[in-house]
Parts: structure tokens; C-alpha cells; sequence
């Protein structure tokens, strides 16, 4: 079999996605997701002048061999934009080979090491009782894991809040919008969230929280220890991590797990994390981690040092990411649980696809390959529009981590 085309198809269905897909002699093809948020041309680009022209009439079997070509041959390595369309490459032909082979791809990786991928979605709301009516709205729809997040009093826009009316989506078109964030208050904040929510939830569901690189280790740690007794199911991403050894400190003062690697690009990010077991899920997503093939690598390194798999999965994955996640949650034995954020209507409507939900958990479907396709009439419809994720600043001006 032989690549004979390669193209990107740039679509806006409510929010931005770019994807690949490529063809073969045989008349099969298969599908990759290379959205990066807020910097989709970038990758776009990369992939159509440096990547694409390159696969032409290789065999889409090859996927090790592709993966390397694109990572050591490009010279300079790793970085989101690079390890993005690598990884659309890469889960385009898994999609191709399970077709090919009449399999979905989690028979490929290893079979099913599961019945079903657990899930967990995202709750929020203005205040404390808005976020525990959301959170009680996703258990009734079956959630048995939930992230919670609310406004902050005081901190305008908090993080994971939706704007009045409207799905949570983090980024918005046109250019950047700016939030504010006051840490003191968020710490004297959070606890009473949580308190609230277990007193009214009991101690069955399985609740999270997302710093999102927010604060010091220090104030990690406090924040881990201050949720102790409502047992989270993890604190994500509770400091950026480009200092892996931040971790050792916010570990020194909690048992609270911790989730971190959104923004990782290839298993260099967290080796150290992994390696010296500072976090218990690796978050790190196939479609900005080079894709399926160095997620696996990622994931049965961390299975080495007891450190489950978390993926990201909010609305920017497309659902060729999402479907891919799923494939590969269902098959490595170390797999913990998968984010699910709903996509729009309007973004399921040009990607139809294959995965279900029930009671809690996911299934990818056993369609061959990875059992997403993408209306191309629809997604000409909405073609792309320059859109950011915010910009924030502390409450007296100071740019910090969104
Ligand atoms: O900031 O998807 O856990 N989910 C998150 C998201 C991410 C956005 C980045 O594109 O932290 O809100
Ligand atoms: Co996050």
C-alpha cells in the first residue's frame, strides 16, 4: 500500500480544528488531528510545506519508521508545534492500518485490557451552589468522575467558568481576551468548595480539580493539604512544569495525587516526574505528544513507576484525538482515566464518529480503525477564524500563567 495524497482540511465548527488526511493507492485513508489552540496555522504550515510533500508514496504501514523520519530527520526536536503534526501523521496511518487490517486500533495496541474508558467531565459554575448543581447534573447523565471548578469572589472570569449562557470553551475569536487571578484568594477559596461538595455528595464520586500552573510549590502544597480530607481524585497541573523538580516539594507535604503534562510534547517533559514518581497521572495527549506511537511509549514508561494515564481530552482534541485517546485507554494496562469535555453539536455533526458513553465509562466502538470520519461539505461551511485562549494578569497587573 502507498500514500498518494496528504492534505489538511482547516474547519471552525464552533471552535477551530485542523486535520489530516491521508490517501492511499488502495482507496483507504485515514484521519489525524493536528489542532494546536490558538496557533493552528503554525502547524498547519509546518505540516503542508515541510511534512506533507515528504509522505508521498511511502508505505502507511511503516509507523515507527515514519514517526522517526519526521522526529530525527527534522534535525530540531520536540516542541508543541513540531510533536503536533508529527503526531497527526502518525494517528492518520493507525487509522489507515486498522482499516486495512479490518480491526479497530485498540486491537492493534494490544487488545482490550478493559471493558470501557472511564471519563470524567467538566462541572463549574459562578459560585459554590452553581457548581454543585453541575456536578450533581453530570452524575444524574451517568459521570461517576467529575471535575469541579467555581468562581472565585473577587477574581473576575475565574478559570473553567462559562461565560452566562454559554458551554465552558476556553478560547474565544478575535484577539486574546485578559482574566485576572488573585491566588491569596483562590487559597482561602478552595477548601470551602470542596467541603460543600462532599457533604452534599457523599464520598462515592470521584471529584477533580484543575490549578492549571497556577501557583507556586509552596502554594500547591498547601492547596493539597487544605483538600486532604475530600480526597480528590487529583490536583492537576498544580505548577508549570518546565522545572520538573518543583514537584519534589509539593509531594514533601501531601498525599493529595497529582495530574500534570497537558502541555507536555514528548516523554522528555516528564521523564523526571515519572521516573521518580512526583505524579500519579501523566496527562500528556496524543495529538500534542506525536501521536499514538510515542503516547504508548510515554505510558508504558510511566507503567514502570506506578503513574496511570490521565490524557487531556477538552474541546480543542478534536474528535479524532478524542477517538484515539479511547483506543488507547481501552488497550494499556496502566491507563487511569480520560478528560471528556463535550464537543458542540455542530463539532459532532462534522466529525461523526463511533465512540458512546454510558454509566461513566467510554467506548471507542469497534469500527476499523479509529471509527471517526469527517463530513468535508459541513466543515467547508465554517472555515477558520483567528481565536486565542486568554491572557491573565495578578489583580495588580502582572502578566501571569492562564
Ligand atoms: O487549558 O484545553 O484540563 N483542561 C484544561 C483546558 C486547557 C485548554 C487548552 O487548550 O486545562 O482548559
Ligand atoms: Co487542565
Amino acid at each position: 500500500m502507498k500514500i498518494t495524497a496528504a492534505r489538511l482540511i482547516v474547519c471552525s465548527p464552533d471552535r477551530n480544528f485542523v486535520t489530516l488526511k491521508i490517501e492511499t493507492d488502495e482507496g483507504i485513508y485515514g484521519l489525524g488531528d493536528a489542532t494546536l489552540n490558538g496557533r493552528e496555522l503554525a502547524v498547519a504550515a509546518y505540516l503542508e510545506e515541510h511534512v506533507l510533500p515528504c509522505l508521498i508514496g511511502r508505505d502507511p504501514f511503516q509507523t515507527e519508521e515514519i514517526w522517526q523520519y519526521f522526529y530525527r530527520g527534522a534535525y530540531w526536536r520536540r516542541g508543541p508545534v513540531t510533536m503536533t503534526a508529527i503526531a497527526a501523521v502518525d494517528v492518520a496511518l493507525w487509522d489507515i492500518k486498522g482499516k486495512a487490517l479490518n480491526t479497530p486500533v485498540y486491537n492493534l495496541l494490544g487488545g482490550k485490557s478493559r471493558d470501557g474508558v472511564m471519563v470524567y467531565t467538566h462541572a463549574n459554575g459562578a459560585d459554590i451552589s452553581e457548581a454543585l448543581d453541575s456536578v450533581q447534573k453530570y452524575m444524574a447523565e451517568g459521570y461517576i468522575a467529575v471535575r469541579a471548578q467555581a468562581g472565585v469572589p473577587g477574581v473576575a472570569s475565574s478559570y473553567g467558568v462559562p461565560k452566562p449562557g454559554k458551554a465552558y470553551e476556553p478560547a474565544e475569536r478575535g484577539l486574546p481576551s485578559e482574566t485576572l487571578w488573585s491566588t491569596e484568594k483562590y487559597l482561602n477559596f478552595v477548601p470551602k468548595l470542596f467541603e460543600k461538595l462532599r457533604v452534599e455528595l457523599g464520598d462515592d464520586v470521584h471529584l477533580l480539580h484543575d490549578l492549571h500552573h497556577r501557583l507556586t510549590p509552596i502554594e500547591a502544597a498547601r492547596v493539597g493539604k487544605s483538600l486532604e480530607p475530600y480526597h480528590l481524585f487529583w490536583m492537576e497541573d498544580p505548577c508549570p512544569a518546565e522545572l520538573q523538580e518543583s514537584f519534589e516539594l509539593i509531594r514533601r507535604h501531601t498525599t493529595t495525587p497529582i495530574a500534570t503534562g497537558e502541555v507536555f510534547n514528548s516523554i522528555w517533559d516528564s521523564h523526571d516526574l515519572i521516573r521518580k514518581q512526583l505524579i500519579d497521572y501523566i496527562r500528556m495527549t496524543i495529538v500534542h505528544g506525536g501521536g499514538i506511537t510515542h503516547a504508548k511509549k510515554t505510558a508504558e514508561f510511566a507503567s514502570l513507576y506506578h503513574v496511570r494515564t490521565g490524557f487531556h481530552g477538552a474541546t480543542d482534541l478534536s474528535p479524532v484525538t478524542m477517538a484515539a485517546a479511547l483506543h488507547l485507554g481501552l488497550s494499556v494496562h496502566n491507563f487511569g482515566i480520560q478528560e471528556h469535555m463535550h464537543h458542540s453539536p455542530l463539532t459532532d455533526e462534522v466529525f461523526p464518529h463511533n465512540y458512546t458513553f454510558q454509566a461513566g465509562y467510554m467506548h471507542p466502538g469497534d469500527a476499523p480503525g479509529l471509527g471517526v470520519d469527517i463530513d468535508e461539505l459541513l466543515a467547508a461551511k465554517y472555515p477558520y477564524q483567528r481565536a486565542y485562549l486568554p491572557v491573565a494578569r495578578k489583580l495588580d497587573g502582572t502578566i501571569t500563567d492562564w
